[in-house]
């Protein structure tokens, strides 16, 4: 299942065997054909687990009349095809895809995938980094069989009323038939506040609706009391209910206000983590059970919130943190690309790929509360800052209800403070240099607030230390012990919750992460080391003290 709760009741969801064909492709052909799970990342076979390439799956299906394939993520290229017809392709690992075959002969049908996740200059924002690039359809796929009109998107604005909330619904309704149909849609919020309108969408087109409805008697979205509504829209022909779309939401504001961030009108003090989606041999194809114990994990150290370092996670993840109370930092694809890689002609199409899905994707989730975007790229240039900046009115173009930032390097000459509505900082200090966190994060915000950054809030986006999980050192010293990731969690977290200029901090990083081969040199076992649980989520020494200190701070 795509999400963790139905999104039709009257649309009908085919399920697809989870068992696939997998052949990896090279000059020499398609290898020998292997079974596979799907969702899965090719890796978490043994033969594969290193796999760098192109790879065909295959499986037979009986479908008929108008096909919907979702695809909630293929890495890292996809190309669909059913019965050798082309449905579509799609760039990009972490955001969801359809491939639509109208008028399908109902009966048995081959449908064929092709996936590649090698390195190449087609691929801008994919190149050998410090996570791994995993391989395969890795989150969930589902057929359904579409109405000639149907619900395509719905996104739900909450804002407040001096009576209570309001919710703007935005619908996007698609139609695959060859005359303009009459179709009356109808929505209803939270099972009560209802409206409806009749209307005609032109034959193989598109319509926007939108209706502004009050909700008066609501309860508020936050961390401490996550309460969630349904939104149902359907679409009925000639009175018969033929289409709907289900999505869940919640009733909560989120603004910048100087030097804060404001949830529901409160300051937020921000204690998380970053976190990469993946799980020891399952990869990125992280299972829904594991991210529930991460999230009950987090949960159990202090945290409030969650950074999707650095690509959009699978919507599961953000049902479950909706679900849990967990606020979330989600983040369009890229991490590190100096000047010459974001010159890749690809470079600035895919970002905003990247970031238009991600936002018309992930909309509706309460838990998110600020977008982010180009993790530590080169923002100390004028290309790199151009670049910067037009991501920034790109996402603030697609949603003015949530802030935006980005996770900048800590080396000095930044160029974008104070362009994003948040300033966000990743900062090393004990770990790669060996100045005090204090006087760091005084050099920092002085470089902020000249920078253009004077009067907003600042996030510490990344601080942490490495630890080779069981590795320790009698005296607390040695760089790689549990013993000494403590000493410098402890300083950085304890300097940066007291500053009264800063929001808060997500810890790098929640768990120990595999990183590209490229990175083995200085990353032991070819891992980040610097999760306070290690792949497998066996907590390190570090686990107590975070849990300690995100509790001290909360009091
Ligand atoms: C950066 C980067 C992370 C990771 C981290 C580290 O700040 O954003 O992806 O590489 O440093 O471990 O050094």
């Amino acid at each position: 299942m795509e999400r963790i709760f139905p999104t039709h009741r009257i649309r009908r969801t085919i399920a697809l065997a989870p068992l696939w064909t997998l052949s990896t492709l090279d000059e020499g052909g398609l290898s020998q054909p292997m079974q596979t799970l799907v969702p899965s990342a090719w890796e978490l076979i043994p033969a594969l687990h290193r796999y760098q390439g192109r790879a065909v799956y295959t499986q037979e299906l009986a479908c008929g009349g108008h096909v919907r394939l979702h695809f909630g993520g293929v890495s890292f290229r996809a190309r669909v095809l059913l019965d050798d017809g082309e449905l579509a392709t799609h760039y990009g690992a972490y955001t969801a895809f359809d491939a639509i075959a109208p008028n399908v002969t109902p009966g048995m049908h081959q449908l064929r995938v092709e996936v590649s996740n090698h390195f190449a200059e087609d691929s801008a924002l994919h190149v050998p980094n410090d996570y791994y690039s995993y391989g395969g359809i890795t989150r969930p796929v589902t057929l359904e069989q579409l109405p000639d009109v149907y619900i395509q998107q719905m996104h739900i604005t909450p804002s407040k009323t001096d009576t209570g909330y309001q919710a703007h619904v935005l619908l996007s309704l698609c139609s695959l038939a060859q005359a303009a149909t009459d179709v009356t849609l109808r929505v209803t919020l939270c099972g009560q506040y209802t409206a409806a309108q009749t209307l005609s969408v032109p034959a193989q087109g598109k319509t926007e609706v939108s209706f502004t409805i009050d909700c008066p008697a609501v309860q508020e979205w936050s961390p401490a009391s996550p309460v969630l509504y349904d939104a149902v829209a359907e679409i009925a022909v000639d009175g018969i209910v033929t289409d709907d779309l289900i999505d869940r939401f919640g009733f909560r504001t989120v603004a910048v206000s100087g030097k804060d961030i404001l949830l529901n009108g409160q300051k937020l003090r921000l204690m998380g983590f970053n976190r990469h989606e993946e799980y020891g041999p399952f990869g990125c194809a992280v299972p829904l059970e594991a991210m529930t114990h991460d999230i009950l994990l987090m949960k159990d150290m202090g945290c409030n919130c969650v950074r999707t370092c650095h690509y959009p996670n699978d919507p599961r993840f953000l049902d479950l943190c909706d679900e849990m109370g967990l606020l979330v930092w989600e983040e369009a694809h890229a991490r590190g690309l100096n000047e010459q890689q974001m010159r890749n002609p690809n470079f600035m199409p895919q970002t905003r790929l990247c970031a238009q899905e991600m936002i018309a994707q992930h909309y509706n989730h309460p838990s998110i509360f600020i977008w982010g975007c180009l993790n530590e790229c080169a923002d100390d240039c004028d290309y790199g800052a151009a670049c910067y900046r037009e991501t920034f009115a790109l996402i603030k173009s697609l949603d003015a209800s949530r802030p935006m930032t980005a996770a900048l390097l800590e080396r000095p000459g930044s160029r974008v403070f104070g362009y994003a509505d948040v300033d966000s900082v990743n900062i090393y200090p004990r770990w790669y240099h060996d100045t005090p966190v204090a006087v760091t994060l005084e050099h920092k915000l002085a470089e902020i607030r000249r920078g253009g950054g004077e009067n907003k809030p600042v996030i510490i986006s990344e601080t942490g230390a490495g630890a080779i999980y069981n590795c320790h050192d009698p005296f607390g010293e040695e760089k790689w012990s549990e013993e000494r990731q403590c000493t410098i969690l402890r300083e950085q977290i304890e300097a940066i919750l007291t500053h009264p200029d800063l929001s808060g901090v997500f810890l790098w990083q929640f768990a120990d992460c595999r990183v590209a081969i490229e990175w083995a040199m200085s990353r032991p076992r070819t891992h980040n080391n610097k999760g306070v649980v290690d792949e497998y989520r066996r907590p390190k020494m570090s686990y107590r003290l975070v849990k300690e200190l995100f509790h001290r701070f909360q009091a």
